[in-house]
């Protein structure tokens, strides 16, 4: 079984969003006709709660994009985004949600992040989405979503951990940052990691 996984596409990762990636927008058309495609289709969203400290908002003194240590975890610090029950944290309306079987949250502890859709920053506690997929017999995961470079990657490097064959559709993610893109796309794909264009299944 194969399953799609649709990464933190929602409001405030879109431009005009409060953490947008660039161009974040344009993969809605593509992810909607990959999902006709899918028998299996799962959505993450990070859903955060206003006190998280991953929001330069509360650290006094501090600034965006500043890196603090966190509980002993390397942490920069984000705009506001993703609050719990915000507009910035839906699903954009132009992303067709009716194939999208479950929804796994995620970066509800405000003391840790989670930028993986499978574990928390510091691997202490899985979101169920592994044992979710096992249980569907998924052995084939395909990505996308937004940040390329940040949670699409890092569900990337835990989905080939859990043992799936992994797939990265790079047109169907864009990156916050296209240097840090390359950079840990080397990482992925030495793990094994595959990458693939939308145009290879459609
Ligand atoms: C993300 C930064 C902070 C992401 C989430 O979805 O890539 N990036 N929280
Ligand atoms: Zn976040």
């Amino acid at each position: 079984m194969e399953a799609l996984l649709l990464i933190d596409i929602q409001n405030d990762f879109l431009p005009g969003g409060s953490l947008e990636v660039p161009e974040g927008d344009k993969i809605i058309e593509v992810v909607n006709r990959l999902q006709e495609r899918f028998e299996l289709v799962v959505a993450t969203q990070d859903w955060h709660p206003k006190n998280h400290k991953s929001f330069a908002s509360n650290h006094p003194g501090k600034k965006v994009y500043d890196v603090i240590e966190l509980h002993g975890l390397e942490q920069i610090l984000w705009p506001d985004h993703c609050v719990q029950d915000t507009p910035g944290a839906d699903f954009p309306p132009e992303l067709h949600t009716a194939k999208i079987e479950a929804i796994f949250r995620k970066g509800m502890d405000p003391e840790i992040d989670t930028y993986s859709g499978f574990f928390d920053n510091g691997h202490l506690k899985t979101t169920g989405l592994a044992d979710y997929l096992r249980g569907k017999n998924v052995q084939q995961v395909y990505l996308t979503g937004l940040a390329g470079d940040i949670c699409v990657y890092l569900s990337g490097i835990d989905s080939l951990q859990e043992g799936f064959d992994t797939y990265f559709i790079e047109d169907a993610t864009r990156p916050l940052n296209q240097e840090e893109y390359q950079r840990v796309m080397k990482i992925y794909r030495e793990k094994g990691g595959k990458v693939i264009q939308s145009s290879e299944l459609l």
